[in-house]
C-alpha cells in the first residue's frame, strides 16, 4: 500500500476557492509509490510556476489564443509569439519547445490537445500523445522539472474525469520507464478539475 500527501499549494491571480489537500492510499505497490514522489497536483496560475518547462494547451497555429494559451503570452510578452510564428504549427498529439522570456520557467512546450467531439475520433489517444511528446521533449531538452495545464478541459471541452486519467496514466507509464524528470506538476484551475486529478491519482 502506498500513501501519499497531495501537495497544494494555491497561488492565483484569479483566485478559486480549493479544498485544502488529503491524505490518500490507494494498493499500488513501492514501483507506483517512488512514482507518485514526482508528481504533484497544485491549484492556480501556471505562469506563475518556476519550473524548468511550462506546458501551454495550444491551437494547430501555435500563434495563441485563449485560456492557458493567452495567460502564457501575456505573460511572457510579444517574443514568446515571434518565436511561436518560426515554428510553421503544431499537429494535435505533437509538441514543440521555445523559450519562456518573461516568464519564470526556463521553456515553454507547447502542444496540441484534441476537441472533444464524443470520443470515437481517436482523442484518448491524442490527448495521451500530448502528454508523452511534452515529457520526451522536456527530456531532450534536460528539463527536470515540468508543469502541465489540464490540456483539452477548457476551450476543447474534453470530459474532466477522462482526461484526468489520461494526464495521470501516461505520466506514470513515462516516469516509469524514464528517470530523468524529478517533478511533474499538475496545475489545476478549479475545485472539478482538482477532484478529478486526486481521483485519478488515487488509482
Ligand atoms: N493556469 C493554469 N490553468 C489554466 C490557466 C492558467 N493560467 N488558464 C486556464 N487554465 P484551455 P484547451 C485551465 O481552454 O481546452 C486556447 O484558445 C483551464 O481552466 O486553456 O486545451 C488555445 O489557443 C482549463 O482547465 O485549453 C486553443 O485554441 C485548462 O487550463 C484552445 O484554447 C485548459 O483550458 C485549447 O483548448
Amino acid at each position: 500500500m502506498c500513501v501519499w500527501n497531495i501537495d497544494f499549494q494555491f497561488q492565483s491571480v484569479r483566485p478559486v476557492e480549493l479544498h485544502s489537500a488529503e491524505l490518500g492510499t490507494c494498493d499500488n505497490d513501492a514501483v507506483n509509490s517512488n512514482i507518485d514522489s514526482k508528481i504533484d497536483i497544485v491549484g492556480g496560475d501556471i505562469t506563475k510556476l518556476e519550473v524548468d518547462a511550462i506546458v501551454n494547451a495550444a491551437n494547430t497555429t501555435l500563434l495563441g489564443g485563449g485560456g492557458v494559451d493567452g495567460a502564457i503570452h501575456r505573460a511572457a510578452g510579444p517574443e514568446l509569439l515571434a518565436e511561436c510564428r518560426t515554428l510553421g504549427g503544431c499537429p494535435s498529439g505533437e509538441a514543440k519547445i521555445t523559450r519562456a522570456y518573461k516568464l519564470p520557467a526556463r521553456f515553454v512546450i507547447h502542444t496540441v490537445g484534441p476537441f472533444w467531439t464524443g470520443g470515437r475520433r481517436g482523442e484518448a489517444e491524442v490527448l495521451a500523445n500530448c502528454y508523452r511528446n511534452s515529457l520526451h521533449l522536456a527530456v531532450e531538452n534536460s528539463v527536470k522539472t515540468i508543469a502541465f495545464p489540464a490540456i483539452s478541459c477548457g476551450a476543447y471541452r474534453y470530459p474532466i474525469i477522462e482526461a484526468a486519467k489520461i494526464a495521470i496514466e501516461t505520466t506514470r507509464e513515462f516516469l516509469a520507464n524514464n528517470d530523468r524528470i524529478d517533478k511533474v506538476i499538475f496545475v489545476v484551475a478549479n475545485d472539478e478539475i482538482h477532484a478529478a486529478y486526486r481521483r485519478a491519482f488515487a488509482c
